[in-house]
């Protein structure tokens, strides 16, 4: 029995093709896309294995840091899943971390159907400075910025209530509502509300969206 099985169906979803960087994305990009960042460790691979609901579909990692390509899945509904490289915390992988968030621009710049653009934090971290301002630069590009608060399940509830307040704060701060997913790949909490959210923004656009 599969975990999620009395939730939202997602499309069938397959691997694509990994592209190293941006000049290697050809026709890519004509494609409707999601795309999903977030540091290494933030809960990618889980959440991508999780939403189509096959374990192994983007490799779950306990050294964080390793995947650099940009992984591109493909659904049966006509619409792709972008992974994103992740990049890391720490100041002493200064030029790594520059590299990355480049790499991160151009492709907002350049994805063409880019759609939404889900940046995951997990929550027991604090919101970074930079995923605020990467928010501010989709809003700029007309694409959906979505904020996924991952690991949700590790949080008790006062800590869960704090993870929200610091949401609005960065509402507020950006002037523009977004919405916020919290969720665990592990329990499954969260999981079907963002499948029917990616279903109505990428297969049911004619549908009025929560
Ligand atoms: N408790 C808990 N652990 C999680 C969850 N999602 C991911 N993890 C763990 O966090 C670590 C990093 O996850 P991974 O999906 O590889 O993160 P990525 O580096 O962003 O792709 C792994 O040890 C996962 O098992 C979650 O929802 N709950
Ligand atoms: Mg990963």
């Amino acid at each position: 029995m599969h975990k999620y099985s009395k939730e939202i169906p997602f499309p069938e979803t397959k691997f694509f093709t990994s592209i190293a960087n941006l000049n290697e994305k050809e026709e890519l990009d004509s494609i409707p896309s999601v795309a999903f960042m977030g540091r290494s460790n933030s809960g990618k691979s889980s959440l991508l294995n999780a939403l189509s609901n096959h374990k192994g579909l983007a490799k779950v990692s306990r050294t964080p840091g390793k995947t650099k390509l940009i992984n591109i899945f493909k659904t049966k509904e006509g619409f792709n899943l972008i992974d994103l490289p992740g990049f890391g915390y720490s100041k002493a992988s200064h030029k790594e971390h520059k590299d990355m968030m480049k790499l991160l621009e151009g492709f907002l710049n350049t994805w063409t159907k880019l759609k939404i653009l889900f940046i995951l934090c997990d929550s027991q971290r604090e919101f970074p400075e930079e995923e605020l301002s990467t928010i501010e630069v989709a809003m700029e590009k007309k694409i959906k910025p979505v904020v996924i608060r991952t690991k949700i399940d590790k949080l008790n509830q006062s800590e869960q209530h704090r993870v929200r307040t610091e949401m609005e704060s960065a509402m507020n701060e950006i002037g523009i509502p977004f919405r916020v997913f919290y969720i665990s790949s592990t329990t499954g909490r969260g999981i079907g509300e963002l499948r029917e959210f990616i279903v109505e923004n990428m297969v049911n656009q004619t549908k009025v969206s929560k």
